[in-house]
């Protein structure tokens, strides 16, 4: 029988390293979609209300919103963007448009 390397022996080449975890709740980006029917002003007044902006910052991401089809509004925590998309949603909806929000996991 020959004398050989059981496996016993361990394996140098396995590396089990553990990350230091620190746990951070996840965020959340809030978004606003493009349609042809919400009124400009209307959106811009959303932003303002809900969000926190500036007359002069409502209105570029708005506009940016009607050129690229959707953007980023907010970055917040699970809990305040359901807050924020549910605002607008109902906001839109009393007003009868059909301005649409939504929220995405961040990676
Ligand atoms: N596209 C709309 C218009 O021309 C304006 C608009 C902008 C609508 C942003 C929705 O999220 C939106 N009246």
């Amino acid at each position: 029988m020959m004398a050989g390397k059981g496996d016993d022996e361990g394996d140098s080449s396995v590396i089990t390293e553990t990350k230091p975890k620190t746990k951070r709740p996840p965020l959340y980006k809030v978004m606003l979609l493009n349609d042809d029917y919400t009124p400009m002003e209307f959106v811009v007044l959303v932003l303002e209300r809900f969000f926190g902006l500036n007359h002069a910052q409502a209105f570029e991401i708005m506009l940016t919103v009607h050129k690229k089809g959707l953007a980023v509004v907010g970055v917040f925590s699970h809990e305040i963007a359901e807050t924020k998309v549910a605002q607008v949603m109902d906001f839109a909806r009393r007003h009868q448009h059909p301005l649409q929000c939504t929220m995405e996991k961040e990676d």
